[in-house]
């Protein structure tokens, strides 16, 4: 057994996972880090996936009646668990998903905010209470849980997403059952035994409240199909969202998509260069490129573009590139060989299409040959190509020019998805154009701060390919409730709204 399998094997345990949780054959997990096999787990295909729905289903019908507050103390107690154990399951997520210790470290941070965030919302599941028109009347709405929950997610935030859905849906009085990415299992089996804990100290809850479902598309499939599963919230590909979404619009369940991004910055005359350098670094290699709100295109004003480019490539070219377990490293290996293989077609493509691509090859690490570390890379491009419009899951940054800010906005919007974005500017009236209505068409929009990393409190989703969803802060939790709009006559007689006469 290799190291890097060993160590995986103590933190499981520490986390709490049992050992009949891991498995001799069936579903194989490697360590982008150096590519070795660190376990096996079984897989479960549609039968276990149903049966997972009926679970989660009977355990909705008692949850519901728990006083929301009542169910907030559930999400309290996770994470107090989440805190006690953060270490071991930041470690767990750099060795699964390939992340900086500090970004894993910092996923489970996210984790323990929303937590925090959900108990709060526990007691703020608000109705309006609105104006009859009828004499002795009132109008309200109630908010009621919805049922199964299902959250479907990817790898490269193997546990934050889960989080957000599953302590809003938990609080909002729905069940969860939770197909993980098959390329991180080790980290959704530990999130499973972190609740668990959570779940015994909170006592009462019913079985089945919580079902993991580890798979591939079969089970995937079964999970969006299945009527009982109310709300399916799926954070990956738009390729997977384009499957997804029709297939529970046809069933008319609700589905909350997170997919791709493609997000850019518009750096235009009066910004602060030097911090505008250090965002794009974060923002464009941080996970590796790998994040769905990842820095994919900077849109430079021509009067700073020169300046801007030369400082970005001063900057790449002395990025620590190594084991995200070492101290210093800030770009780790991508997820797999074929993630690597998809980063060189596209930089082959935009050198066809015209750029000219600085740095983007493979990065070799001391004696972590199976890993692939890529070489982030940086193209300039002479327009807005076919390649520069695809979401590709590497750390590429495409750079174009403008010369005013209406040209930026339009090739800033003239992709396909609608994420994340910024602006660094020191100019006002930019700021505010880039955040109007004529603005920038993502979910998220910035100024002088760049497009990843957000906080758990506000809404987070987008527009177009993105697939519209918002999970996490706001007022996302109404995704995972139905209204009821209630009328209650307080008076003698019975009025007809709109003036309506139906004397009998
Ligand atoms: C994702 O990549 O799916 O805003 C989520 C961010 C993180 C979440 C990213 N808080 O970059």
């Amino acid at each position: 057994m290799s190291n890097l399998a060993q160590e995986t094997k103590s933190l499981l345990f520490a986390l709490g996972v049992s050992a009949d949780k891991l498995a001799t054959s069936g579903i194989e997990v490697t360590s982008p880090i150096d590519g070795s096999i660190i376990a096996h787990v079984a897989e479960q295909g549609a039968a276990d996936t149903n049966a997972a729905v009926n679970k989660a289903h009977e355990a909705f019908k008692k949850w519901r009646t728990i006083p929301a507050p009542a169910r907030g103390e559930l999400v309290r107690l996770l994470g107090e668990e989440l805190r006690a154990h953060k270490e071991a399951l930041g470690k767990l997520v750099t060795i699964e998903c390939g992340k900086i210790y500090s970004e894993g470290l910092g996923e489970v941070q996210e984790m323990i905010d929303i937590c925090d965030f959900a108990v709060g919302q526990s007691r703020q599941l608000y109705g309006k209470t609105i104006a009859s028109e009828r004499p002795g009347h009132r109008m309200m709405e109630t908010w009621h849980p919805m049922g199964v929950c299902g959250v479907i997610s990817a790898f490269n935030f193997p546990v934050a997403v889960w989080s957000w859905n599953t302590c809003l849906a938990l609080i909002c009085g729905d069940s969860v059952v939770w197909k993980p990415s098959e390329k991180t299992p080790l980290t959704a089996l530990a999130c499973e035994a972190i609740l668990q804990k959570a779940l015994e100290r909170f006592g009462d809850a019913p079985e089945g409240l919580h079902e993991l479902v580890i798979g591939g598309p079969e089970a995937g499939q079964a999970l969006v199909d299945n009527p009982k599963a109310a709300i399916i919230s799926a954070t990956g590909s738009t390729r997977m969202g384009a499957a997804v979404g029709p297939r529970v619009a046809s069933r008319f369940g609700r589905s909350i998509l997170e997919l791709g991004g493609n997000n850019a910055m518009v750096v235009a005359p009066s910004a602060d260069l030097d911090m505008a350098v250090r965002a794009i670094c974060f923002s464009a290699v941080g996970t590796a490129g790998q994040r769905c709100t990842s820095l994919r295109r900077v849109i430079a004003h021509d009067s700073i573009a020169d300046e801007l480019v030369a400082s970005l490539k001063k900057a790449y070219a002395t990025l620590p590139v190594g084991s995200p377990l070492e101290d210093g490293t800030l770009v780790g290996p991508l997820i797999d060989e074929q993630s690597f293989d998809t980063m060189q077609t596209s930089l082959k493509q935009a050198a066809e299409e015209g750029g000219s691509v600085f740095g983007g090859g493979r990065a070799s690490v001391d004696g972590k040959d199976g890993g692939f570390y890529p070489t982030p890379a940086i193209v300039e491009m002479p327009a807005q190509s076919d390649v520069v419009r695809t979401e590709t899951f590497a750390p590429i940054l495409y750079i174009l020019r403008y010369s005013d800010l209406d040209q930026a906005l339009e090739l800033h919007n003239e992709v396909p998805q609608g994420l994340s974005s910024c602006i660094f500017t020191l100019n006002m009236r930019e700021a505010e154009t880039f955040m109007s209505a004529a603005g920038s068409d993502c979910g998220i929009c910035n100024v002088n701060i760049g497009p990843s990393g957000a906080e758990i409190g506000g809404a987070f989703g987008g527009e177009k390919e993105t697939g519209g969803g918002r999970e996490s802060g706001s007022d996302a939790w109404k995704g995972y409730m139905r209204r009821a709009t209630n009328t209650v006559n307080y008076s003698a007689e019975l009025p007809l709204a709109q003036g309506v006469k139906f004397d009998i």
